[in-house]
């Protein structure tokens, strides 16, 4: 595995490449131009600053989280084919600079959904929260207030000049069920992926988080069927997942263990976090530790070390412990100390590997 950890980029990150050196193992930043408008073209320029600033730390760069996908796309309309080429030359730019995986999702209008980024842990920390009761007794509208007042940083996937919109792109979602957004996701790689392979580079969808529907507007990323269903639109090696067990597993019947043994190796990339599930459907992200939550993450791990797994891993959103003032989910520590769990398990499964 190639141990990675996603980084907000300098001035808009408590965190430094000066600590994340100091993470045994990290091999590589997952990084973005987080301010770059979506649809928007990246410039060759814009994205060698960014590496070559990476690559100064002796990291490598090699995976990009996200390019999101402008709505015009995931709905299908007379804009998304303009889109698509700029979505193509970014690709086009990025294979410049040896990236190698692009991490998008499908979700409409919204993507990570919670109700709560600092809720308390019995352990004293806060973390995510998604209160199911609360999130089904609000709108969309309220669910933009507690997001925008939540952080003074911008949320990846919550960028205001998208959340000024909400009301028109939900007008606009009226006419979108789940089967016109898989046609759409089609399209959209039918056209993209012969440029991925001539560029050496692989898509990899971030399911739905959490994987259902709400506020009435369709979600596909959500399980089994759903990644079996994408890597039949396409058997390029350029189709690809990003295996995320926080989001698919926040649903108890995707058994992520068994999703491993299935799906990781069309996964180029993996984020591993545990969450847990309560009886009432709600749930919060805890530590790495598999009794700490509900996700078996010891036995993703042994699968991932049993398949030889060759494509790149990062420990998902954190806890916020030890007084640590950063963004949501992105702190240093409890993502450290999620590295180092997942590096002594990798290591324990490879062990005899190791002896012989
Ligand atoms: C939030 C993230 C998501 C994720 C995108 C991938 O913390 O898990 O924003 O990066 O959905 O496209």
């Amino acid at each position: 595995m190639n141990m990675t950890f996603r980084w907000y980029g300098k001035g808009n990150d408590t965190v430094t490449l000066e600590q994340i050196k100091q993470i045994p193992n990290v091999k590589g930043i997952v990084w973005a131009l987080h301010e770059k408008p979506v649809g928007e073209i990246w410039t060759k320029a814009e994205i060698k600053k960014e590496v070559s600033y990476i690559e100064s730390y002796g990291f490598h760069a090699e995976v990009v989280e996200s390019v999101n996908i402008h709505e015009s796309i995931k709905l299908g309309n007379e804009q998304r084919d303009e889109y698509i080429e700029n979505y193509k030359q970014t690709i086009r730019n990025l294979g410049e600079f040896n990236v190698k995986v692009i991490c998008y999702n499908f979700m409409p209008v919204f993507d990570w959904i919670r109700t709560d980024l600092f809720h308390p842990l019995p352990d004293g920390s806060t973390a995510l929260f998604y209160d199911k009761q609360k999130l089904d007794s609000i709108g969309p509208k309220e669910l933009v207030e507690l997001f925008s007042s939540a952080s003074s940083m911008t949320l990846p996937g919550w960028e205001p000049e998208k959340l000024g919109r909400i009301q028109e792109l939900f007008e606009a979602y009226k006419g979108i069920d789940e089967e016109q957004l898989w046609e759409n996701l089609r399209y959209f790689l039918q056209e993209i992926l012969p440029v991925c392979e001539e560029c050496g580079i692989k898509m990899a969808i971030h399911p739905d988080d959490p994987p259902w529907s709400l506020f009435g507007l369709p979600r596909i990323m959500t399980g089994g069927a759903s990644l079996k269903k994408l890597l039949a639109i396409s058997n390029s090696p350029a189709n690809g997942i990003t295996f995320c067990t926080g989001s698919l597993g926040s649903n108890p019947e995707n058994d992520m263990v068994a999703l491993a043994s299935k799906y990781i190796n069309r996964s180029p990339f993996a984020h591993i976090r545990n969450v847990k599930i309560y009886d009432n459907g709600s749930f919060i992200e805890t530590s790495h530790l598999t009794e700490d939550g509900s996700i078996n993450i010891s036995g993703v791990m042994k699968e991932l070390a049993e398949q030889n797994y060759d494509g790149y891993v990062r420990p998902d959103h954190g806890r916020h412990i030890w007084d640590e003032d950063c963004r949501p989910g992105y702190g240093l520590y409890d993502r450290a100390l999620g590295i180092m769990y997942l590096n002594g398990l990798w290591d324990a499964f490879n062990l005899k590997e190791m002896e012989e």
